[in-house]
């Protein structure tokens, strides 16, 4: 008989699905140049094909996120070609990306931008978006503004809330039921001085200024060093406006780098906060599970593997708070019990208690390895070896 812990953690990782994005395995860089990697995908249909392989071999990603600018540049005349990849490789198209950061025209901004005529070419790119999701019968639309300006008293802060707020409920209206738009926010980068969707509260009441489809989107890497990432999250569970993560790590700002690569406590204390909410209210949260990833050292693949395997430890371990304990604890402020509860599931090694639960499912016990022994790496790497040594990597 298995224990009552490890029966949990079983069964949270039946429940956990983690979405992998179409561009965490193309070539990405910093502001500062791009390093080329062989075996990176450049067409979407390479983008499939890669996430295929992070799922067959993990068994929990299920989707793919698609940024439309990129994945689709044709926009609804894309849609048949993205069904087929879909089929032909056994991966879903998953939340819709707008691109609202890289055209000439969003200098000053997308939404919030001073500009009527550009405000308006984004808002059309966000509805187009809504409309391509609705054709691949995606959930959610997931937009990230750039918006905001580098030096103080360029902009009108204030007047930009309202050309968002405008913006956002004409997004929310063109919504069909059972779709989400999912609003992410950033401190800072690309702007400097001031952001317009610049934390979660700013996240929140756009949310709710847009209407009861909108939830706000946690990007764990877009925080100020120090911030309590779990203690949002709380919030938003609280108030059920939490829509979806954009998983990653980070040492300094936006690092994109893999999941629990520099403060794995940190995942794990916002796995805990979910699990705990679950465990009080006798249900699941709906919350969209998302890797957003794109640092440019790592292999593409390997880099996703360690993040999903990482993400699933992680979870397992949070799963295996004895949340009846920790709760009497809690409620009797017996604060060292307390954390060392905390503590002991974090301390715990889950990486057997994973592997055993996937051979149940018929997966590799080790996805990594069984990644690296399938030959798919050198075969990529043949093929698109050549076109990517050609890519550019220039900076300026
Ligand atoms: C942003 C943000 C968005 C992602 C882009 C590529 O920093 O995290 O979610 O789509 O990067
Ligand atoms: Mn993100
Ligand atoms: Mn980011």
């Amino acid at each position: 008989m298995k224990d009552r812990l490890v029966e949990k953690a079983w069964q949270a990782l039946d429940k956990l699905k983690i979405e992998l994005p179409s561009w965490g395995f193309a070539n990405t860089g910093t502001r500062f140049g791009k390093f080329i990697q062989a075996a990176a995908a450049t067409t979407i249909e390479e983008k499939f094909s890669d996430a295929a392989q992070v799922h067959s071999s993990t068994g929990a990603c299920p989707t793919l996120a698609l940024h439309v600018q990129w994945d689709l540049p044709n926009g609804l005349k894309d849609v048949g070609e993205v069904e087929r990849l879909s089929q032909k490789f056994g991966v879903r198209p998953g939340s819709i990306n707008p691109n609202m950061f890289q055209n000439q025209e969003y200098k000053y901004g997308s939404l919030g931008n001073p500009d009527p005529a550009i405000r308006k070419t984004a808002l059309r790119h966000i509805l187009d978006c809504v409309g391509i999701a609705e054709a691949l019968h995606c959930r959610d639309v997931a937009p990230w503004f750039a918006d905001g300006s580098n030096y103080p008293g360029t902009q009108n802060m204030r007047q930009r809330i309202a050309y968002f707020e405008e913006g956002l409920r004409e997004i929310h209206r063109s919504l069909k039921s059972g779709q989400r738009l999912l609003i992410e926010y950033k401190p800072f980068e690309p702007a400097f001085y001031h952001t317009d969707i610049a934390d979660w509260g700013m996240a929140y009441l756009l949310a709710k200024e847009a209407g009861p489809q909108a939830f706000v989107l946690v990007d764990t890497g877009h925080h100020y060093q120090a911030q309590n990432i779990e203690q949002i999250v709380a919030w938003l569970l609280h108030h059920k406006m939490i829509g979806g993560f954009h998983f990653n790590d980070r040492r300094y700002a936006d690092d994109d780098l893999t999941l629990g690569s520099i403060d794995p406590y940190q995942v794990f204390r916002i796995f805990h906060e979910i699990h705990m909410f679950e465990w009080e209210k006798g249900t699941a949260a709906d919350i969209a599970y998302m890797v957003d990833q794109s640092h440019n050292l790592k292999g593409k693949i390997e880099a996703m593997i360690q993040t999903v395997c990482t993400a699933q430890e992680l979870y397992a371990r949070a799963a295996m708070v004895d949340h009846e304990r920790l709760a009497g604890l809690q409620q009797s402020c017996s604060l060292v019990d307390a954390e060392e509860t905390l503590r002991g599931a974090f301390w715990t090694d889950t990486r057997s208690i994973v592997k055993e639960w996937r051979k149940s499912k018929g997966l590799p016990g080790n996805p990594l390895l069984a990644f690296r022994e399938s030959g798919y790496l050198e075969r990529v790497t043949r093929e698109r070896g050549a076109r990517n040594s050609g890519a550019s990597a220039s900076y300026a």
